[in-house]
């Protein structure tokens, strides 16, 4: 069935995808191995085959879509952390110039499952804004996410300019392109390849681990 799954994405196969995934939630199987099995496989296949162009970004967006509503559907099953206090105020966004989300909800998704209280500024966002909101909410942390070798560039500047801003929040960064190398370089304060890890790191950062 994982296999069945891994396809759907790459076909871009909503309605079969989310079918899936619905079917393996009720089986009993869990969302993380429905997640690393079946979705992000297919995911990366489909990253492959856009970079030797043998899928196009009318393709990749119908995949995008299938992927995105079926890890909407895993929401509910993450563990939640029972209701207790709050692990600490994130603001999570995804940097100027950039349109890719996926990746960004799923962190957002199993932080906030962790226990954290996440404001999710969505696409594309002006650092100005994500200072903004890390302000009025009195963020601990600040989550940046870019996909794309140019904009992990603008993720200098915006570390620069939250720091400049009297920001007390911390700043953590991923992204397919992001390594932990650039991250340091960047003087970010944590980098995770991906969302498991960004929950350690988080809880790391905000002294929760
Ligand atoms: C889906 C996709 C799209 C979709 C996005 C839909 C959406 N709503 O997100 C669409 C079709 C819109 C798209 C558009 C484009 N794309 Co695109 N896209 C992809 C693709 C195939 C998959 C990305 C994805 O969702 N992966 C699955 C998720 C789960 O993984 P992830 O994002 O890496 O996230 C994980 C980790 O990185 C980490 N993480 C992510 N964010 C954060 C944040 C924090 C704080 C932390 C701690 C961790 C973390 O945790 C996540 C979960 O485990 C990638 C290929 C790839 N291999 O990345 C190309 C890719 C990123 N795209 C690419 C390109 C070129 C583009 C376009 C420029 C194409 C075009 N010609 O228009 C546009 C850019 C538009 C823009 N301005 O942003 C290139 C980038 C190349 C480069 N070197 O910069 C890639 C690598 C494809 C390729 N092989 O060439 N794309």
């Amino acid at each position: 069935m994982f296999e069945e799954l891994k396809a759907s994405i790459i076909a871009g196969d909503q309605e079969k995808a989310t079918g899936l995934t619905t079917k393996m939630l009720n089986d009993g199987i869990g969302p993380q191995k429905i997640l690393k099995e079946g979705l992000v496989p297919g995911m990366d296949v489909v990253g492959e085959k856009f970079r030797s162009y043998e899928m196009w970004l009318p393709e990749v967006i119908l995949s995008a879509k299938a992927m995105k509503a079926s890890t909407e559907l895993l929401k509910p099953y993450w563990d939640q952390n029972g209701g207790g206090e709050t692990l600490g105020k994130i603001v999570i966004a995804t940097v100027e110039g950039d349109v890719h989300d996926i990746g960004k909800n799923l962190v957002s998704m199993m932080l906030e499952s962790a226990g954290f209280e996440m404001t999710d500024l969505g696409v594309n966002v002006k650092i100005q804004a994500i200072i903004d909101a890390a302000n009025r909410v009195d963020a601990d942390l600040i989550g940046l996410s870019a996909l794309l070798t140019t904009t992990m560039l603008a993720m200098k500047s915006a570390i620069k300019a939250i720091r400049g801003s009297g920001s007390k929040a911390k700043v953590m960064v991923g992204g397919s392109p992001i390594t932990q190398e650039y991250a340091s370089e960047i003087e970010s304060d944590g980098f995770a390849p991906d969302a498991l890890r960004a929950i350690t790191l988080a809880k790391k950062l905000v002294g929760k681990s």
